[in-house]
């Protein structure tokens, strides 16, 4: 088994995040996106998403997208569960994941992908490259603002993003919040929940992986 991972990009965090919380460890290669390794016949031939992180099973099986392969990895070793138990919590726990991967994520990539030099034919990852478009950085930067009140709204009334336990949907938003730093964005000081939740889930042993 090999996870193809980069330790500077915010996907493949939340994947290390994962199997830290889990006890798992998985043999690990880097692909370097700052040379465009990820672009290369070799990695594209594992990978045609040419993306990180992707993950290769033993038998050649290739897993992509930060999701599929944390769900993986809970289905090999369930506990501790990070995909929620009962049908409810395993709903809420997709629900605020993909919230999360879509208005945090997603949001701050538009705004970063959209602004730095280095990414100029790179707006999207993927195997086709995209030209810059400048309005997008605009709104990329208002989804962003726009996200720390969703998430603000959404732990008034709980310890964790999707409820009473910590799951993948707090690693989805916690690097969303890492992610936004890049940008120069901070939770805003009046955001009292998501700070304090910021300080729980940051202080796990799992947030340095
Ligand atoms: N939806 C994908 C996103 C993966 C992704 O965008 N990874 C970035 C690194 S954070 C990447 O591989 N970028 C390659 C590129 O910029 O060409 C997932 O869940 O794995």
């Amino acid at each position: 088994m090999k996870l193809y991972d980069f330790t500077p990009a915010p996907n493949p965090r939340r994947v290390r995040i994962f199997l830290a919380e889990k006890g798992i460890k998985v043999p690990m290669e880097q692909i370097d996106l700052m040379s465009r390794a990820q672009l290369k016949p070799e990695f594209l031939a594992v990978n045609p998403q040419g993306t990180v992180p992707a993950l290769v099973l033993d038998d050649g099986t290739v897993i992509s997208e930060v999701v599929a392969i944390c769900r993986y990895f809970e289905a090999v070793q369930p506990e501790p569960r990070l995909f929620g138990t009962t049908p409810a919590e395993q709903a809420l726990v997709t629900m605020w994941e993909h919230i999360f991967e879509l208005d945090g994520m997603l949001a701050i990539g538009e705004a970063f992908r959209n602004s730095v030099e280095r990414f100029k034919d790179r707006a999207l990852p993927g195997q086709l490259n995209h030209p810059q478009i400048p309005a997008l950085v605009e709104r990329g930067r208002r989804r962003t603002v726009h996200f720390f009140d969703k998430l603000e709204a959404c732990l008034a009334d709980r310890p964790y993003v999707a409820g009473g336990s910590y799951s993948i949907a707090d690693i989805t938003a916690m690097a969303s919040v890492d992610f936004a730093k890049r940008m120069d964005y901070a939770i805003p000081e009046g955001n009292a929940h998501s700070r304090r939740w910021y300080e729980a889930v940051s202080s796990r042993p799992s947030a340095a992986a």
